[in-house]
């Protein structure tokens, strides 16, 4: 209360010096976004020093907000364009989520304009959820969404530009034949539980299709929907996927990949070296899973490489995007640069009553590249080339060895907001600690109760140490062949013990005999995206330091375990900030 009344005096004061209203409110909310806030520990935190500079996320001048899942991200005339999940009223989720929209030339600054949705129809008066873009021919942009009605029923919509010739895309508006495809009687669709629309695809046949997340009891479904004209969709006798106990799959998202390097192809391409993905996202366990395999057009079926599919008992073996927090996922073809370009949703470790104090929640990861590994078996992920733009003041390190026990401070670089990148070479590998053959598989298990030791660095640490977050390579022996774990250990990155400080693990599929082991991170304050074995890996954190903030966050590389190590390579990089709305 002291604060506002001091604000509002502030104000006052202003105004009589002459500045103009406009000024005066951006001055009072960038004020008020500084306000302090105390954490368990009564550490006094501003509320902005989590505040990632280079991530996504929505514009600071909202008081209060919350961003969820990509939406429609899409090129058009020269412009990247992100639709996201957006409640504008609280830092929480709540139903009556609206379309925010920001555009951008270079994937990096981003600048807000009005939300495109907004729930003002009987069809999705409760929210505009999730859904996506496609392109069609002559240029024309259409966005399927499902909307909410009064009923908590779950409807596909179509929403088209109100004015084409507007390269930003400003205003759309709702077709008056909307609702297109809906729960009835006769298809049995679950009506709370029929949502996230696909980008469409066309088969050779003329008919555009798009999958639906659906759920039938424990029963996952992505439900086929095929249509001549895009207003007229008839539901398909099969589903396009379904797994009889995985549970509802939100978000869904269908496309090819080339089998031929890093090209990405247009989401209707079909053709001899095309492999196809499947990736839902799982409401019950929160992550996003994928499926590599072949798109039968005679069927319209989607005939994953592993038979069981999303119905594997043990579901931490189906491989997943990133293996900490990264959800409702969806991937776009850039034309520009040939390209498929993946956005995710990455949330907040901090309790509720904590975002609330801060006043957001929710963050975009970084766009990544993705594209099929050579051995067919696996998705590389990168960071898009565009995001080195930001890289400042540089420091390097060449051949050092780490022994065991080592712990090597890199200085010269803003620790809370660096791009990081290092390579480790190994050897007396015999000395590799053994898979015991009872263990149960899981990286995330191996990491949290069986690592003893490994090599990688520590982010946002503190001068003393009382708080850090390691990402870290493990290695096994088995069967005189290794097994590389990767895990970011969050147990220890804050003295505020309220946050969620699970530690999270991947497999890398690299023979470290042979191969170097690779580590980049991008640190942004309360994120720490990991790529491990030049993108074979990724593991995403949120971290909320107390004591490791701004200029009083280092970083070390170590090697904590008994092999002997060797840092081939180290570049660190402190990061500028992007424009971020
Ligand atoms: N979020 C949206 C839904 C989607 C879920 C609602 C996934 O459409 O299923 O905000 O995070």
């Amino acid at each position: 209360m002291a604060a506002m009344a001091s604000l509002h005096l502030l104000a006052t004061l202003l105004l009589i010096l002459g500045y103009g209203r406009s000024v005066i409110i951006a001055h009072i909310i960038d004020e008020a976004s500084h306000q302090t806030t105390h954490s368990s520990n009564n550490m006094i935190i501003p509320n902005h020093t989590y505040r990632p500079s280079f991530h996504f996320l929505p514009s600071k001048n909202w008081m209060n907000d919350g961003l969820t899942d990509p939406n429609g991200p899409m090129r058009y005339k020269g412009m990247y364009h992100l639709f996201y999940q957006h409640n504008p009223k609280a830092a929480v989720w709540n139903t009556a989520i609206e379309w925010g929209h920001s555009i951008s030339k270079d994937l990096v600054n981003w600048f807000p304009l009005q939300p495109s949705l907004t729930p003002n129809q009987p069809y999705d008066i409760k929210g505009c959820w999730s859904g996506s873009i496609t392109i069609l021919p002559n240029q024309k942009p259409f966005i399927l969404y499902t909307g909410i009605d009064n009923n908590n029923h779950q409807t596909q919509n179509l929403a088209i530009p109100k004015n084409l010739s507007d390269p930003l895309l400003r205003e759309w508006v709702k077709l008056p034949n909307n609702p297109l495809m809906k729960p009835t009687l006769g298809n049995k669709i679950n009506v709370t539980s029929f949502r996230d629309p696909t980008t469409a695809w066309l088969g050779h046949d003329g008919f555009w299709r798009v999958i639906v997340g659906s759920q039938e009891n424990e029963k996952g479904i992505a439900i086929l929907y095929k249509s001549k004209d895009f207003l007229h969709w008839i539901k398909a006798k099969h589903p396009l996927n379904s797994a009889k106990k995985s549970g509802m799959w939100e978000c869904p998202d269908f496309y090819p990949v080339s089998t031929k390097g890093k090209i990405g192809i247009e989401t209707s391409v079909d053709g001899p070296q095309v492999r196809h993905v499947l990736k839902v996202s799982l409401y019950d366990t929160s992550h996003d899973y994928y499926l590599i395999g072949t798109y039968d057009t005679t069927k319209d079926v989607f005939v994953p490489d592993d038979e069981e599919g999303f119905d594997k008992d043990e579901l931490y073996l189906v491989q997943r995007y990133d293996y900490g927090k990264f959800y409702a996922s969806k991937t776009f073809y850039d034309d520009a640069k040939k390209r498929r370009v993946l956005w995710g949703w990455i949330n907040e470790s901090s309790v509720q009553q904590d975002d609330e104090k801060k006043a957001w929640s929710g963050i975009q990861g970084i766009p990544r590249t993705v594209w099929l590994d050579e051995s067919g078996k696996q998705l590389i992920q990168w960071p898009i080339a565009e995001i080195e733009k930001l890289r400042g003041h540089h420091v390097k390190l060449h051949s050092k060895v780490l022994k065991p026990g080592t712990l090597l401070q890199v200085s010269g670089v803003t620790a809370a907001q660096a791009d990081v990148e290092i390579s480790f070479q190994v050897s007396k590998l015999e000395n590799a600690q053994e898979l015991n053959p009872s263990w149960k598989l899981d990286p995330q298990i191996l990491c949290s109760q069986k690592a003893k030791g490994g090599f990688g660095l520590l982010v946002l640490a503190s001068k003393g140490m009382q708080e850090y977050t390691s990402v870290f390579f493990m290695i096994f022996r088995a069967n005189k062949k290794y097994v590389v774990v990767m895990c970011s250990d969050q147990s220890r990155s804050s003295l505020n013990h309220k946050n969620d400080l699970t530690t999270y693990g991947a497999f890398v599929n690299v023979d470290p005999a042979h191969e170097e082991l690779s580590l980049r991170i991008l640190i942004d304050e309360s994120v720490v995206e990991s790529f491990g074995g030049k993108g074979k890996a990724c593991i995403t954190s949120r971290v909320y330091p107390t004591l490791a903030i701004n200029d009083k966050a280092h970083l070390h590389a170590f090697n904590n375990g008994t092999l002997h190590v060797k840092i081939t390579r180290l570049s660190a990089w402190s990061m500028k900030k992007a424009k971020v709305n």
